[in-house]
């Protein structure tokens, strides 16, 4: 059984964009890239003392459930140099799971759809590139819908 997933990818420490590219390059095998959105340089949200970020937003399938590709994804930020910094702080990769097919659940480890996605424009906007009339299945609302609700200030595209 394959699943579709949209992750979120982000970095603000070291190299940015090389850190977005080598987390893409090493989706395979366990994911197959379907889509990605342009990469934008972000304000830095929740903990403003901080660079700027690059964000993007990917599409994959994959056969792994959602908590084996949750370790996997925490594996592949280690393995490109993550350290534990502390919350909302600067790091040299994010990869956080957006939509998990179209599940909702929470267990200790992960909630699908991610809790924050609707307020973050860094999110919503490369988001909305690829998916604008994918249905968040917790608000019934598209992606399209909400990005409008959302300040969109400072984002800008980067590549
Ligand atoms: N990630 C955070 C906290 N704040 N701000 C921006 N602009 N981009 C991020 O990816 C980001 C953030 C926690 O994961
Ligand atoms: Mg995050
Ligand atoms: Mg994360």
């Amino acid at each position: 059984m394959e699943h579709i997933v949209y992750i979120a990818l982000g970095s603000n420490v070291g190299d940015r964009l090389a850190n977005l590219k080598s987390a893409v390059a090493n989706l395979a095998p366990q994911m197959m890239l379907k889509a990605k959105s342009p990469v934008y340089e972000t304000p830095p949200w929740g903990y403003e003392d901080q660079h700027p970020f690059l964000n993007q937003v990917v599409k994959v399938e994959t056969y792994l459930q959602a908590l084996p590709l949750l370790k996997h994804l925490k594996r592949l930020e280690r393995a490109l140099g993550r350290e534990v910094t502390f919350k909302n702080g600067p790091r040299v990769i994010d990869l956080d799971i957006l939509f998990f097919d179209e599940q909702v659940f929470t267990s200790p480890e992960l909630t699908v759809p991610h809790p924050r996605l609707h307020e973050r424009a860094f999110v919503l906007v490369p988001l909305a590139d690829i998916a604008p009339d994918f249905m968040h299945p917790v608000f019934d609302k598209t992606i399209k819908h909400l990005l409008e609700e959302v300040d969109q200030s400072g984002i800008t595209v980067f590549e």
